[in-house]
């Protein structure tokens, strides 16, 4: 007899995200007002981000460093003391000093608010810290760096924090860390996102698809956009796979502008990013899987270095005679 077929069905998970408190974390910190590095304003919003996270059970440490005499900090979050999470999710929570790409020249020398550019990646974690199931989060640090935008003003460079943060890293803590995922400007109305091409492929793939099985594919774009400097960059330079989830290519409208205010944003595309990523850490933690590097181009490197070898070869052979 033939045994009766049995379809084991697996419930999808149901993200608990929520993209409503996840703006409500948006408007808090711009009610602090702009929050360049060094500043009052940037203080409070950090003392901020740590109430929550306490607030919720994870443990918060204080990483201080002086970048061109301003005193600056990354707000890093664990849950339990030990550093073995194996997944790095960031996002920048200071903002541009100066509104230089502002339409009117007036503008220009004043500090954003930056509800889109810093506020949104940073709601998107707090609410993430709120929401993530309890057995996972030991995979995951929360980080939310100082310093990344306040590059060519006043000789500073971009991504301070984030570089600070990866220098700091011990060889042993670097090969536990098996992905870092960056969250910036993900909280414009109808978001669009393109895929970040410095980013490594296959972590980003990966997300793509969740987006995809999840209904998302109007604002996860299966488009390539175009390559930005941004807080993954240390972590890709030190040979850990990295992905930018950022609005580029263009950029809205009003970035770097006094424009970048709440009203831009909304709690739908918070939630669209939060309930991805979500997903993804609830897949993914404890599982063993590695994202290689993209090996797309290695089928052209080794013809270089055939054809730099022939030449060479050639060359030599032609001064013996
Ligand atoms: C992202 C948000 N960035 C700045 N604000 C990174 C960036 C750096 C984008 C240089 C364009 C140029
Ligand atoms: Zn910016």
């Amino acid at each position: 007899m033939v045994p009766p077929l049995t379809l084991t069905v697996q419930a999808a998970y149901a993200p608990a995200f929520d993209g409503s408190l996840a703006f409500t974390h948006l408007t808090a910190q711009c009610s602090f007002g702009a929050r360049p590095p060094g500043s009052d304003n940037l203080s409070l919003c950090r003392n901020y981000i740590a109430g929550c996270l306490t607030s919720y059970g994870w443990h918060v440490t204080f990483q201080n460093f002086t970048y061109i005499d301003v005193g600056c900090t990354n707000v890093i979050c664990r849950w339990g003391p030990s550093e073995n999470a194996s997944l790095v999710l960031g996002a920048h929570y200071d903002t541009r000093p100066r509104a230089d790409q502002d339409s009117k020249p007036e503008n220009r020398m004043k500090p954003i608010i930056g509800a889109n550019d810093g506020a949104s990646g940073v709601a998107v974690l707090i609410e993430f810290a709120n929401a993530l199931p309890e057995a996972v989060r030991q995979s995951v640090e929360l980080v939310f760096f100082d310093a990344e935008d306040s590059g060519g003003i006043n000789g500073w460079q971009w991504i301070v924090g984030s570089t600070y943060y990866v220098e700091q890293l011990s060889a042993e803590r670097k090969n536990t860390i098996r992905a870092m995922i960056l969250l910036d400007m993900v909280g414009g109305a109808g978001l669009r996102l393109l895929r970040e091409t410095t980013s490594i492929k296959s972590l980003q793939d990966t997300v793509w698809s969740i987006a995809q099985e999840l209904g998302y594919g109007e604002t996860f774009l299966n488009e390539n956009g175009a390559p930005i400097i941004d807080d993954h960059k240390p972590f890709l330079d030190s040979g850990i796979p990295s992905l930018d989830i950022i609005e580029h290519d263009p950029f809205p409208w009003y970035w770097h502008t006094l424009e970048d205010t709440p009203d831009k944003c909304n709690a739908t595309s918070l939630d669209v990013v939060g309930e991805v990523v979500e997903t993804f850490v609830v897949q993914y933690a404890g599982k063993p899987t590695t994202f290689s590097p993209d090996t797309t181009l290695l089928p052209y490197a080794a013809a270089a270095i055939v054809l730099l070898i022939i030449s060479v070869a050639a060359f030599s052979r032609v001064r013996r005679r």
